[in-house]
């Protein structure tokens, strides 16, 4: 980790809101981000609070559109293109949706992929480089970070069996190479290491209740 990457931390910045609460689930396909979003939605309500759950790309009109284009694209986008098309649906969600609603009193904004999908799998899989990433998000509203992130670490062979079992078609990413995959995984590990204060690295390839746990067990000390 150089330098420059740990000075471009410096134009982050994580939501001044002492109520309301902004966390996001990262992690390779497969790695049940999905299946948490929907133990934390109950928990969290059960605890009082309104609850917003999004997904990336996506979660406005905008965005779902943008979605499309590019999980459905037929031909290699250049990673530079893929990467705007990203931070354009990223920004829209945020001024449509993310802030308005962490101003409301006793909310969580649930994000499924934010800001490390971005720099893993632009940034690293994809070889734009994370500090090119990161220099990319500084400007407002993109250097919002969650306050916390649950990254849910899994091998590529544990992804492959779940998608196995799944049986769904490939989309524009799944149809990588096993490269692309090992970067990819590298790329989270290494925005655990960059962000150890925001990012919870967790093993998910232990049971969907043990990965639940964990996650619990972490709210427990990091809500209000
Ligand atoms: N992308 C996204 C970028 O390249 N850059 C970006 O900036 C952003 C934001 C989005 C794609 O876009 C890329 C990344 C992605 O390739 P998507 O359709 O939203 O695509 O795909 P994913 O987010 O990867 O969704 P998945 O459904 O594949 O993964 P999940 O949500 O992590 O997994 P989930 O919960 O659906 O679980 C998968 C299967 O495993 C089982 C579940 O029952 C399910 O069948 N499972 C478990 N099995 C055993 N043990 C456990 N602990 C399990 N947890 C879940």
């Amino acid at each position: 980790m150089n330098n420059t990457i740990q000075n471009l931390k410096t134009f982050y910045r994580t939501p001044v809101t002492p109520e309301s609460f902004f966390i996001s689930l990262e992690g390779i396909e497969g790695s049940g981000k999905t299946t948490q979003i929907k133990h934390l939605e109950e928990i969290l309500k059960k605890k009082g609070y309104r609850v917003m759950t999004l997904r990336e790309p996506g979660g406005t009109e905008f965005g779902e559109k943008l979605r499309e284009a590019i999980l459905k694209s037929s031909m290699p986008l250049h990673p530079m293109a893929e990467c705007h098309l990203f931070l354009a649906s990223r920004a829209q969600l945020l001024k449509e949706k993310i802030l308005p609603f962490l101003l409301v009193p006793k909310s969580v904004v649930i994000l499924d992929r934010y800001i490390d999908s971005t720099l893993a799998y632009q940034g690293k899989a994809r070889k734009l480089g994370i500090q090119t990433v990161l220099e990319l998000h500084r400007h407002d509203p993109l250097n919002l970070l969650p306050h916390r992130t649950y990254f849910l670490d899994i091998s590529l062979e544990t992804s492959h069996e779940r998608q196995l079992k799944r049986g769904q078609e490939k989309d524009y990413f799944e149809s990588e190479k096993t490269e692309f995959y090992s970067n990819l995984i590298d790329g989270y590990r290494e925005m655990a290491n960059l962000f150890p204060e925001r990012i919870l690295k967790i093993d998910a390839s232990v049971s969907p209740e043990a990965v639940a746990k964990i996650i619990d067990e972490d709210l427990e000390k990091v809500l209000l």
